[in-house]
Protein backbone atom coordinates (compact mmCIF):
# COMPACT_ATOMS: atom_id res chain seq x y z
CA UNK A 1 0.00 0.00 0.00
CA UNK A 2 2.57 2.40 0.88
CA UNK A 3 4.65 1.49 -2.38
CA UNK A 4 1.34 2.29 -4.34
CA UNK A 5 1.00 5.82 -2.45
CA UNK A 6 5.09 6.41 -3.37
CA UNK A 7 4.54 5.33 -7.26
CA UNK A 8 1.33 7.46 -7.22
CA UNK A 9 3.10 10.77 -5.94
CA UNK A 10 5.59 9.83 -8.28
CA UNK A 11 3.48 10.18 -11.62
CA UNK A 12 1.25 13.28 -9.99
CA UNK A 13 4.66 14.72 -9.58
CA UNK A 14 5.64 13.60 -13.69
CA UNK A 15 2.70 15.20 -14.33
CA UNK A 16 2.75 18.11 -12.82
CA UNK A 17 6.52 18.61 -13.80
CA UNK A 18 5.37 17.78 -17.67
CA UNK A 19 2.46 20.34 -17.22
CA UNK A 20 5.14 22.88 -15.96
CA UNK A 21 7.80 22.14 -19.10
CA UNK A 22 4.74 22.70 -21.58
CA UNK A 23 3.44 25.80 -20.17
CA UNK A 24 7.47 26.94 -20.16
CA UNK A 25 7.66 26.64 -23.17
CA UNK A 26 4.82 28.44 -24.49
CA UNK A 27 6.32 31.11 -26.94
CA UNK A 28 4.63 33.95 -28.32
CA UNK A 29 6.69 36.45 -30.41
CA UNK A 30 5.12 39.99 -30.96
CA UNK A 31 6.71 42.65 -33.75
CA UNK A 32 5.78 45.78 -34.78
CA UNK A 33 5.45 46.37 -38.45
CA UNK A 34 7.54 49.53 -37.92
CA UNK A 35 10.67 46.94 -36.11
CA UNK A 36 11.74 46.31 -40.02
CA UNK A 37 15.26 45.20 -40.73
CA UNK A 38 14.73 47.22 -43.38
CA UNK A 39 12.33 48.62 -45.87
CA UNK A 40 11.52 48.90 -50.01
CA UNK A 41 8.99 51.25 -51.22
CA UNK A 42 6.41 51.43 -52.08
CA UNK A 43 5.96 49.91 -48.80
CA UNK A 44 5.91 52.62 -46.28
CA UNK A 45 6.38 53.48 -42.54
CA UNK A 46 3.05 55.92 -41.47
CA UNK A 47 1.68 57.44 -38.03
CA UNK A 48 -1.95 56.25 -36.62
CA UNK A 49 -2.99 57.50 -33.04
CA UNK A 50 -4.96 53.86 -32.97
CA UNK A 51 -2.28 51.55 -34.05
CA UNK A 52 0.07 49.76 -31.41
CA UNK A 53 3.51 52.29 -31.10
CA UNK A 54 1.43 55.06 -33.03
CA UNK A 55 2.86 53.32 -36.53
CA UNK A 56 2.44 50.77 -39.08
CA UNK A 57 3.64 49.57 -42.25
CA UNK A 58 1.75 50.07 -45.53
CA UNK A 59 1.24 49.98 -49.33
CA UNK A 60 -0.08 53.05 -49.96
CA UNK A 61 -2.97 53.11 -52.19
CA UNK A 62 -2.48 54.13 -55.92
CA UNK A 63 -4.89 56.09 -58.01
CA UNK A 64 -6.35 54.42 -59.67
CA UNK A 65 -7.06 51.50 -57.01
CA UNK A 66 -7.20 48.32 -58.71
CA UNK A 67 -10.58 46.78 -58.96
CA UNK A 68 -9.52 43.76 -59.51
CA UNK A 69 -6.62 41.39 -59.02
CA UNK A 70 -4.36 42.63 -61.12
CA UNK A 71 -0.94 41.50 -59.24
CA UNK A 72 1.08 44.00 -57.56
CA UNK A 73 2.88 46.95 -58.96
CA UNK A 74 6.39 46.59 -57.36
CA UNK A 75 7.91 44.11 -55.13
CA UNK A 76 7.91 46.51 -51.79
CA UNK A 77 8.73 44.97 -48.75
CA UNK A 78 9.75 44.87 -45.08
CA UNK A 79 12.11 42.75 -43.84
CA UNK A 80 12.23 42.08 -40.34
CA UNK A 81 15.00 39.75 -38.53
CA UNK A 82 13.74 37.18 -35.74
CA UNK A 83 15.51 35.37 -33.24
CA UNK A 84 13.37 32.09 -32.22
CA UNK A 85 14.11 30.73 -28.95
CA UNK A 86 13.06 27.25 -29.23
CA UNK A 87 12.48 24.90 -32.38
CA UNK A 88 8.55 24.14 -33.24
CA UNK A 89 5.72 24.81 -35.39
CA UNK A 90 4.69 28.75 -34.84
CA UNK A 91 1.50 30.09 -35.92
CA UNK A 92 1.65 33.33 -37.80
CA UNK A 93 -0.62 36.13 -37.43
CA UNK A 94 -0.86 39.73 -38.70
CA UNK A 95 -2.53 42.66 -36.83
CA UNK A 96 -4.13 44.48 -40.68
CA UNK A 97 -6.28 47.36 -41.52
CA UNK A 98 -7.72 46.63 -45.33
CA UNK A 99 -8.92 48.90 -47.45
CA UNK A 100 -11.02 46.95 -49.71
CA UNK A 101 -11.82 43.97 -51.48
CA UNK A 102 -8.59 44.27 -53.46
CA UNK A 103 -6.78 45.95 -51.19
CA UNK A 104 -6.51 43.17 -48.43
CA UNK A 105 -3.76 40.93 -48.79
CA UNK A 106 0.18 40.40 -48.11
CA UNK A 107 3.04 38.12 -49.25
CA UNK A 108 4.62 36.58 -46.90
CA UNK A 109 8.36 34.80 -47.63
CA UNK A 110 10.07 33.06 -44.93
CA UNK A 111 13.76 32.43 -44.77
CA UNK A 112 13.50 33.54 -48.58
CA UNK A 113 10.87 30.03 -49.21
CA UNK A 114 8.07 30.74 -51.70
CA UNK A 115 5.68 33.14 -50.75
CA UNK A 116 2.51 32.40 -49.03
CA UNK A 117 -0.45 35.52 -48.83
CA UNK A 118 -2.24 36.09 -45.81
CA UNK A 119 -5.20 37.85 -45.43
CA UNK A 120 -8.25 37.79 -48.14
CA UNK A 121 -10.98 37.86 -45.12
CA UNK A 122 -13.51 39.98 -45.49
CA UNK A 123 -12.79 42.91 -42.87
CA UNK A 124 -12.21 46.36 -43.65
CA UNK A 125 -11.21 49.89 -42.41
CA UNK A 126 -10.73 48.72 -38.92
CA UNK A 127 -7.64 46.95 -36.94
CA UNK A 128 -7.69 43.37 -36.70
CA UNK A 129 -5.83 40.27 -36.35
CA UNK A 130 -5.82 37.97 -39.18
CA UNK A 131 -4.10 34.01 -38.84
CA UNK A 132 -1.27 33.26 -41.87
CA UNK A 133 0.93 30.39 -42.19
CA UNK A 134 1.43 27.47 -39.69
CA UNK A 135 5.43 27.57 -40.11
CA UNK A 136 8.07 25.11 -38.45
CA UNK A 137 11.09 27.37 -37.25
CA UNK A 138 14.36 26.24 -36.27
CA UNK A 139 16.01 27.85 -32.89
CA UNK A 140 17.84 30.87 -33.88
CA UNK A 141 17.36 33.93 -36.69
CA UNK A 142 14.47 34.03 -39.03
CA UNK A 143 13.77 36.41 -41.79
CA UNK A 144 10.48 37.38 -42.33
CA UNK A 145 9.35 39.24 -45.43
CA UNK A 146 6.02 41.13 -45.88
CA UNK A 147 5.71 42.22 -49.58
CA UNK A 148 3.16 43.80 -51.59
CA UNK A 149 0.69 42.04 -53.01
CA UNK A 150 -2.10 44.49 -53.20
CA UNK A 151 -2.01 48.35 -52.28
CA UNK A 152 -4.19 49.86 -49.64
CA UNK A 153 -2.92 46.87 -47.07
CA UNK A 154 -1.34 47.82 -43.83
CA UNK A 155 0.27 46.21 -41.03
CA UNK A 156 0.38 47.11 -37.53
CA UNK A 157 2.08 43.81 -35.48
CA UNK A 158 2.78 40.54 -36.32
CA UNK A 159 2.77 37.31 -33.76
CA UNK A 160 4.19 33.82 -34.08
CA UNK A 161 3.18 31.56 -31.18
CA UNK A 162 3.36 27.88 -30.62
CA UNK A 163 0.25 27.60 -29.13
CA UNK A 164 -1.73 26.86 -31.87
CA UNK A 165 -5.19 27.80 -29.57
CA UNK A 166 -3.78 30.86 -29.01
CA UNK A 167 -6.31 33.96 -30.72
CA UNK A 168 -5.20 37.39 -30.67
CA UNK A 169 -7.80 40.12 -29.88
CA UNK A 170 -6.44 43.01 -29.21
CA UNK A 171 -3.04 44.74 -29.93
CA UNK A 172 -0.32 42.90 -28.30
CA UNK A 173 2.60 43.82 -26.11
CA UNK A 174 5.77 44.01 -28.25
CA UNK A 175 8.49 41.52 -27.34
CA UNK A 176 11.68 43.57 -27.97
CA UNK A 177 14.09 40.59 -26.85
CA UNK A 178 13.85 38.75 -29.93
CA UNK A 179 13.62 41.55 -32.61
CA UNK A 180 17.32 42.29 -34.34
CA UNK A 181 17.25 45.82 -35.31
CA UNK A 182 19.79 47.18 -37.24
CA UNK A 183 22.50 48.15 -35.40
CA UNK A 184 22.46 52.18 -35.11
CA1 LIG B 1 2.68 49.23 -34.87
Amino acid sequence: MRRLTAATTIVVLAVLVAATLAWAATIKIVVEGEDYYSIKPSMAKATSEVASGHAYVHIPLRRPHATTETGPADDGNVRFRINVPSAGTYTLWARCNWYDSCGNSFFVVVDGKPATAIGEDGTYQTWHWVKGARLSLSAGVHEIRIQNREDGAKLDQFLLTNNSRYVPVRAETRTPQYIIKPSQ
